[in-house]
């Protein structure tokens, strides 16, 4: 099957974007950027795939008095409206084959930590290995969180790796460029420049 290729949507949910619980700045134009880039390239892929935070009790993940580090504002609560996908992101969507949701009870910040929406239920490794995909692009929210562990979990599977850093938005710069030489140092390409908070 030669080359075939994923792209992997992390966690475009509206509380990390602006006027959600765990805002990142930048979350809203990221959505609406990859919504162009599944617009002008899904069909160079030969699946897409979002990623979705999904917490019911994720534990010390929240916290009341949160490090915004380890822990974090009650975000993302299964079936809530902040745990949605941004309204930006809905023309990408359409082409979204398979959800991946994590974290119901434990803090999960990577996909390969989720599984499908489907009846396979399956994990993304398993998803993708079934279909063939041996590289993957890796977008969305955060840099420095949730992209981070996606990619570096994509790349330690034995997939080829790329962020496309002009479609991802990170929390804090000091962590993103942490999250970046993280990311370099595995192996994983990154492809254009970060958007950062501050
Ligand atoms: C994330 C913080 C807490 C993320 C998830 O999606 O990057 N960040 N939970
Ligand atoms: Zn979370």
């Amino acid at each position: 099957m030669g080359r075939r290729s994923a792209l992997i949507i992390v966690d475009v949910q509206n509380d990390f974007c602006e006027g959600g619980s765990l805002a990142v700045a930048g979350g809203a134009a990221v959505a609406q950027a990859i919504s162009a880039h599944v617009d002008e390239h899904g069909g160079d892929y030969d699946a897409v795939v979002a990623t979705a935070d999904w917490h019911v009790d994720p534990g010390d993940h929240f916290s009341t008095a949160p490090d915004f580090v380890d822990t974090w504002p009650v975000h993302c609560v299964a079936e809530g409206g902040g745990a949605a996908f941004h309204p930006n992101l809905t023309p990408a969507l359409r082409a979204v084959q398979a959800v991946f949701r994590k974290g119901e009870h434990a803090a999960a910040y990577s996909g390969f930590e989720g599984r499908s929406d489907d009846a396979e239920q399956a994990s993304l490794a398993t998803w993708l290995t079934d279909r063939g995909i041996s590289r993957v692009d890796v977008v969305g929210i955060a840099t420095d969180h949730c992209v981070r562990a996606t990619a570096l979990d994509a790349q330690r599977e034995g997939f080829e790796t790329t962020v496309l850093l002009g479609l991802t938005a990170g929390v804090a710069r000091q962590t993103t460029e942490a999250a970046l030489t993280q990311l370099e140092q595995a192996g994983v390409r990154l492809s254009g420049q970060p958007v950062v908070a501050d």
